[in-house]
């Protein structure tokens, strides 16, 4: 029977969400009697259901149930789908057609060059201008990916974190050229560096100074641009590079409080900063652990936010975690690829039932190429059903109250509470990044998941259940010479018709502000980096340009490669690896060497996941790996693999560069005794190609580690008997 204190309680909550619903469905030109809904068969659907006992309340301190009090029945989600390739006139006509067809927020890919400061003409750049996104040199890019778009009124959101003054820089100007002054512009940049050192490595810089231009950025937004997000806390990239829900949940947390405790150590606004800080889930296939973990991330934000800084907070919004979520790609299969419909429609669900603010969905082909424009249909229009033929936005939080999620959600965030201490033990996220300590925990994950689904204990429908399976869909090939020539064009002219001298001395300024010592976080501070990145930007300085200028002040990081050595052995069933552990032995014993292999990361791709994974089992199977640094050349790989006398190198590419590339690694290793190997996203239709180019064998997304292995050994006797 509940207490009388309970009741209370319960009302309290009860009192609290209906006043903050109030509010809402005003906001939302509605009314909160509105939003009560009615089925086919007459039952009313109210927006929200509370248990007798139960205080938590959506859109109330913690939020656990849901960052609003009324989620989607008076507003849905944003249907945001992350797009860009080939060239600002393509992705501009690709966006306005999906405007058109129902999507309600914009999300920027560019391409790699520009993520990690190069113009396309660089001699690093080719061969990734135009292929993973879209390349943007100067303002003029900008202009020309937004025509006909009211940047008053569409919110943009850009997927930018190594380049990111430049970018937000030339966005800025861009927008003030087409009359849509700072204040009014809606949307986030993602700005979340820390991540990039474990995961995703798109940086540029050290992390010291990286971290500074974040907290300009900062600055700058909660001063000049009220309403757009300066960061967007992304646990994403952990999941998809193998990361466990704690693990992404515990981490991204821990990282947006580190930025949180820097911004305050600079001394801006912390209400501003926070009602304006978002974040970023992925959605895998666990369904019951996902929806827990975005209630649980709220919960967690909420709560640890008001224990470090309750003393200044102030405003209810800055402790409202929101979310953008995107559904793995990792879960993509390239076998039978129709099947990813239904993961990512499953994975969707999740997102919703969850309570995201905003929702990209894969498309089903993305294991094998970029999304072609029937598959990014099917994928947009999977959360259009949602949203408008199943239901599913009329009530918040639609599984509060259920023992089973209840009693998920606790347990997550003990797990996550766990992770979190044992970060603060070592002084917080930026010393657990730079320590190495995350990266190696989520590559340790990675490789116990793939020994699992490699020995069949997790399954994955079309992958490892059966023999045969189909790849057979049209996939989008871009034509990377024809989107560079363009590129190319439009930065000459730029060049040609600039005042240089403007530009050297706004390029100077920069270098001297980016030099000072003391913080420039604050808007006010006319060193603050993103006020004189758009002095560059004005004077159409290019974004290569302004990634050198802070490149002679700040220098260049370069991570070590690391290789979870032990976790794929630990987590493969006894005995499962023994006949080629045996047959490495018999060779180590004919040769006096064990195989060897070069694992290279070639262009400007940084997706690293599959190559530590491959390099770590390797090693745990008997080979002797070599693991190459990111960004290299392919003249590059093919130098390390002569100086390393290897007998195989595997070239692992995720993000379309291989066909530029990976002929010209073969090229610089031809005459030599080594094979090439390729493992990654590469189309069927660009396998014959490669193999006529020399290649000896293509491995794609689902390849199990011990065929690899099998493969690889026979090119290394071969290389040896040649
Ligand atoms: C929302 N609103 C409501 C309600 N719900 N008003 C009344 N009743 C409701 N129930 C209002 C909000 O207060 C807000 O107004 C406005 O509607 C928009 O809502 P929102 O929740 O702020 O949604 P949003 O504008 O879509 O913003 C969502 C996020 C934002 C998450 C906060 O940061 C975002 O869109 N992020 C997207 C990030 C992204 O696309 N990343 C791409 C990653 P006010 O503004 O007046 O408050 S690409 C990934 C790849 C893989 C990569 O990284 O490599």
């Amino acid at each position: 029977m509940r207490s009388a204190r309970a009741l209370r309680r319960c009302l309290t909550t009860t009192k609290d969400w209906r006043a903050v619903a109030e509010r809402e469905a005003k906001k939302a030109g509605t009314t909160l009697d509105a939003l009560t809904s009615t089925t086919k068969e007459s039952l009313e659907i109210q927006p929200c259901y509370f248990g007798a006992d139960d205080e938590a309340a959506p859109g109330v301190f913690p939020y656990r149930r849901g960052a609003y009090a009324t989620m989607y029945a008076a507003k849905p989600w944003t249907v945001r789908q992350y797009a860009g390739f080939s060239s600002a006139e393509e992705s501009n006509a690709f966006y306005r057609n999906a405007v058109r067809e129902g999507q309600q927020g914009l999300s920027v890919a560019f391409d790699l060059p520009s993520h990690r400061g190069y113009d396309s003409d660089h001699p690093r750049a080719q061969g990734d201008v135009g292929l993973a996104g879209v390349p943007v040199d100067t303002v003029e890019d900008f202009r020309t990916l937004f025509d006909g778009i009211d940047l008053g009124k569409m919110s943009v959101s850009m997927t930018m974190n190594g380049a990111v003054l430049p970018t937000l820089a030339m966005f800025i100007v861009a927008a003030e050229e087409s009359g849509v002054s700072p204040e009014r512009l809606k949307g986030t940049i993602q700005n979340d560096i820390l991540k990039e050192f474990m995961v995703r490595n798109t940086y540029i810089y050290p992390p010291g100074p990286s971290l500074r231009a974040t907290v300009d950025i900062m600055g700058f937004c909660a001063g000049h641009l009220p309403k757009f997000h300066s960061l967007s806390v992304s646990g994403y990239h952990m999941h998809e590079a193998g990361a466990d829900a704690a693990t992404e949940l515990a981490f991204t947390i821990a990282d947006g409080l580190e930025y949180v405790r820097v911004a305050r150590e600079a001394s801006l606004d912390l209400d501003a900063v926070c009602s304006r800080l978002s974040f970023f889930f992925a959605m895998g296939m666990d369904h019951h652990v996902e929806i827990a973990k975005l209630r649980a991330a709220r919960q967690l934000w909420a709560e640890e936010l008001k224990k470090r800084h309750g003393d200044v907070l102030t405003s209810e919004k800055a402790f409202v975690l929101r979310t953008h979520v995107q559904t793995s790609g990792y879960s993509l299969t390239a076998q039978d690829p129709l099947n990813n419909v239904a993961r990512t429609a499953l994975e969707a669900l999740a997102a919703v039932h969850g309570g995201a603010q905003s929702l990209h969905t894969n498309s089903y082909d993305e294991a094998l190429a970029l999304p072609s424009d029937g598959a990014a249909r099917v994928a947009r229009d999977t959360q259009l059903l949602l949203q408008k033929e199943s239901g599913v936005c009329r009530v918040a939080d639609p599984w509060g109250g259920s023992f089973f999620m209840e009693a998920l959600t606790d347990e997550l965030l003990v797990k996550a509470r766990e992770i979190l201490a044992a970060v603060d033990v070592t002084g917080g996220m930026l010393e657990h990044v730079q320590s190495g300590e995350a990266k190696r925990r989520i590559e340790a994950c990675a490789a116990r998941t793939q020994a699992r689904v490699d020995s069949g204990e997790d399954i994955v429908v079309g992958v490892n259940d059966r023999t045969s399976s189909s790849s057979d869909v049209d996939v989008r090939i871009v034509d990377n010479s024809k989107a560079l020539a363009k590129q190319l064009a439009r930065l000459q002219k730029v060049r040609e018709t600039r005042d240089s001298k403007r530009c050297a001395e706004a390029l100077d300024a920069l270098r001297r502000s980016a030099a000072l010592e003391r913080s420039t976080a604050s808007f006010a501070d006319e060193d603050n980096l993103v006020a004189r990145a758009i002095e560059c930007a004005r004077v159409r300085c290019t974004l290569g340009e302004m990634s050198d200028a802070l490149r002679d002040v700040w220098g260049e990081h370069h991570a070590l490669p690391t290789a979870a050595v032990g976790s794929y052995a630990a987590a493969a069933p006894d005995g499962s690896l023994d006949a080629l552990r045996e047959e490495c032995l018999q060779f180590e014993e004919r040769e006096g060497r064990r195989p060897k292999v070069l694992i290279a990361k070639v262009g400007m791709d940084g997706h690293d996941r599959g190559a530590n994974v491959v390099a770590a089992g390797l090693v745990d199977l008997g080979f002797e790996v070599v693991s190459g640094p990111l960004f290299a050349t392919p003249e590059e790989v093919a130098a390390m693999a002569l100086e390393h006398e290897v007998h195989v190198v595997g070239v692992s590419t995720m993000a379309a560069g291989h066909r530029v590339l990976v002929p010209r690694v073969v090229e610089a290793l031809r005459g030599a005794p080594i094979a090439v190997v390729v493992g990654g996203v590469v189309p069927e239709s660009d396998r014959a190609a490669l193999h006529a180019a020399g290649v000896a064998a293509v491995f794609g997304p689902g390849s199990t580690l011990p065929d690899v292995a099998r493969v690889l050994l026979k090119e290394c006797e071969s290389e040896r008997e040649a």
